[in-house]
């Protein structure tokens, strides 16, 4: 049976020892908590680092440790010391972390970390590759294992793999500053689905692609040429009863079963009857904006001092990351605000603010979210932010205000909070006034509407969601497989082709027989295609049909005194062997003049483009121009051009990285029934990689063999990868 691998660069256990006893506690964490429900729902393995090096333990302990890690459905993948310090707390807590949350200050770029994480991508990589087989699927997670997704689709192509992001996808400009940027969007590619927190990270990650790589994106759909992957955001939800149902159970216990920490806030409410209390709960972290939180916590107090003695700041910090320099100053700099402001405002009766620097257990946690009526979360960055999401399910009577900064991904959900920019203590100080003065009942209409969402797109909706979508892309790769060219196909299309007495093979030239170029006339034919083309052309059963969008004067230059016949201009002309051009049809060309300032145009302002005239048509070429750039302006030249083909019965194409305009009714189709002529052929062929090629496809007869280049949707019957797949059949049929 298929089986779900998760994998991420922790277990969600925490593995204690004492005195060689273990003690497994599950982890706490945005993705151990979300991940854990899919865990236990699914026939699901867990692939991960136990926490513990291995170089430090005892064998009988790593041995136990093992035992007790399978025994929660786990595999625990082995690392030392030295790799936890260059590849987690190094490469991906020093330089990804920070550069993904555009801390770029912050960004370390050394080497040893870099290798580092590139040998622990393939430890991990080797755990799961022996742990796998066909059919399986494999969801990977988060920025420690982005080059993970290719390891494993280079030894086990036949698995599916999800990858998704926890945390920011940073714009392009950002992005571009990591040394290795085009490894690490190389290895995310290795996924056949990848997927983000929100729209935004998911733009940025398709602009990297575009720019670093140069793939053509359909939508969301990334063209590999020989495979499709697929990039979408999946917001991530929380276990919305889990929350709810703990809440609902809180409110009901007695006073003997309440928690330390309840009994010390019902006394201290008890006490001071309006006193509302502001919730925060975050890692230490600085992406995470605290100190910003504590200046602006200290100003609401200067601002509106009403409040002081009214409002109490209960600030959860978990620690975090405290090998590394940043959190050791950031955590001595909130020590030293959070002992300033309690020390300038506080009296005998009242704290500004209660810190914890501490883990809670998850019973704690619903007592902060049920006893507090605000919460404050004010990240600088952050790609999702769960806390946000189970303080409002954690509102059972659905009073309460959320404050949440609009840099947080749970903000395109959750737009019924009081949103503020993290960096604007005025704002967050009026803020604060508005949420502790808010009506009731404008309190429960905000947060009914955010119950209802985060009910509906929970964590099980959330999983079943991105493995839908995983399972459809592996849907449509299988399709695509059904067309694509093998071995059996071949040998058909070879016998159809021996037992022929006449032939005709319509070959395309760009991107079919050869590859392309910046330039089109670099393009030009190398002594391997001649060689072959002229052997097919010399057999008395074959008419080699070179069908293309090229103009006459190209094509006569390269081809003139070959023995092929040429369509060229996508089927306004025709050379017979041996004889001159002629039109296909009649046509005029009159309207050029009035295009062509339209071309000149977007020539001059978008850099790196140009035109390709021909005797009946205009091309724009913007393969050279920066890849954002070029489809834009693309779409923009196509708009101005649509107002004018209908009043002069022109038609505009749209091919690989091209814009034509030309004559309508005009297409390779035409010209190749053209061609054909009521002759019968018992072999005919036709070849082609772009959508001008699509007419031939269609207008052929269906018993002709058709095959398009590169994985799109075609009309073709069978699919091939590259150029040189074209040329290996050719040259087998030639031999
Ligand atoms: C990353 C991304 C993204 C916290 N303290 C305790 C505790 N928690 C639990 C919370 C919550 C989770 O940890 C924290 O999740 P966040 O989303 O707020 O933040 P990160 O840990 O930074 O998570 C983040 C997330 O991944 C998911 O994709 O949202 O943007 O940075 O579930 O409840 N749980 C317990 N005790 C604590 O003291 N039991």
């Amino acid at each position: 049976m298929s089986k779900m691998i998760i994998v991420s660069n922790r277990l969600p256990l925490n593995i204690g020892i004492e005195n060689e006893n273990l003690n497994i506690k599950p982890s706490v964490g945005g993705l151990a908590t979300g991940m854990r429900s899919v865990h236990n729902t699914h026939e699901s393995i867990w692939i991960g680092w136990t926490g513990l090096t291995e170089d430090e333990l005892l064998p009988e302990t790593l041995k136990k440790v093992n035992t007790a890690v399978e025994k929660e459905n786990c595999i625990g993948v082995p690392l030392s010391r030295k790799d936890v310090d260059l590849y987690y707390y190094g490469f991906s807590n020093k330089t990804i972390w920070p550069l993904f949350h555009y801390f770029t200050e912050f960004a370390e770029f050394k080497k040893e970390y870099w290798d580092a994480y590139c040998e622990v991508n393939q430890k991990f990589a080797d755990v799961v590759v022996k742990n796998c087989k066909n059919g399986d699927t494999v969801w990977i997670h988060d920025y420690q294992l982005l080059l993970l997704p290719k390891l494993i689709k280079e030894k086990v192509p036949e698995v599916s793999i999800g990858f998704f992001l926890h945390i920011p996808f940073p714009s392009y400009e950002v992005f571009r500053i990591i040394p290795w940027r085009t490894e690490l969007i190389e290895g995310m590619l290795g996924s056949d689905l990848i997927g983000f927190h929100t729209y935004d990270y998911e733009r940025h990650f398709l602009s990297s692609v575009r720019r670093l790589l140069g793939y053509e994106i359909n939508f969301n759909n990334i063209n590999l040429n020989t495979r499709i992957v697929k990039a979408d955001s999946f917001p991530m939800g929380i276990d919305y009863d889990k929350f709810h149902n703990a809440a609902v159970q809180h409110l009901s216990k007695s006073i003997s079963d309440k928690s330390d920490i309840q009994q010390q806030l019902d006394k201290h409410t008890l006490s001071s009857p309006d006193i509302k209390l502001i919730l925060s709960i975050d890692r230490l972290d600085y992406t995470k904006g605290i100190a910003k939180r504590l200046y602006a916590y200290e100003y609401f107090l200067e601002k509106y001092p009403e409040f002081q003695g009214k409002t109490s700041l209960v600030m959860l910090a978990v620690p975090s990351r405290a090998n590394v320099d940043q959190y050791q100053i950031m955590k001595s700099e909130i020590d030293e605000l959070v002992g300033r402001i309690n020390g300038k405002y506080a009296s005998i009766t009242w704290s500004p603010i209660w810190y914890f620097y501490r883990s809670m257990p998850f019973e704690n946690l619903i007592d902060l979210y049920t006893s507090c009526e605000i919460a404050l979360l004010t990240p600088i960055r952050d790609g999702m932010n769960l806390v946000a999401k189970e303080f409002i399910a954690s509102k059972v009577d659905k009073k309460g205000v959320l404050i949440l900064s609009e840099m947080a991904g749970a903000v395109k959900e959750m737009s019924e909070a009081l949103l503020i920019n993290p960096q604007n203590y005025e704002e967050i100080a009026d803020a604060l006034k508005k949420a502790i003065q808010m009506p009731e009942d404008e309190q429960i209409e905000r947060n009914t509407i955010m119950q209802n969402r985060l009910q509906r797109y929970n964590i099980n909706r959330w999983a079943l969601d991105f493995i839908n979508s995983l399972n459809k892309v592996i849907e449509d790769k299988e399709k695509y497989i059904a067309k694509k060219m093998n071995t059996s196909i071949l040998n058909k299309i070879t016998n159809t082709y021996k037992n022929a007495d006449k032939r005709i093979l319509f070959l395309d030239y760009d991107g079919t027989l050869v590859g392309f170029k910046d330039k089109p006339i670099d393009a030009y034919p190398d002594n391997e295609l001649y060689a072959f083309l002229d052997k097919l052309a010399a057999d008395p059963k074959n008419e080699i049909v070179l069908i293309s969008g090229r103009d006459k004067d190209t094509f006569a230059q390269w081809f003139g005194n070959k023995n092929y016949t040429l369509i060229v201009e996508h089927g306004v002309w025709i050379k017979s062997p041996k004889e001159s051009w002629r039109l296909i049809q009649q046509m005029n060309n009159d309207w050029k003049e009035n295009i062509k300032p339209i071309f000149e145009f977007y020539v001059d302002r978008t850099p790196g483009s140009f035109i390709e005239e021909k005797n009946y048509s205009f091309v724009w070429h913007y393969r050279k121009v920066d890849p954002e750039l070029g489809p834009m302006r693309a779409n923009e030249l196509k708009y101005d051009l649509t107002a004018l083909v209908a009043n002069h019965n022109l038609e505009i194409l749209e091919g690989n990285k091209v814009i034509e305009i030309k004559n309508s009714g005009i297409n390779k189709g035409r010209a190749a029934l053209y061609k054909i002529n009521n002759i019968h052929y018992d072999f005919i062929l036709g070849v082609g990689d772009d959508w001008t090629d699509e007419y031939l496809f269609q207008d052929l007869p269906a018993k002709a063999y058709t095959i398009r280049v590169g994985l799109k949707n075609t009309l073709a019957k069978y699919n091939v990868d590259t150029v040189n797949d074209v040329r290996d059949l050719l040259k087998k049929l030639s031999e």
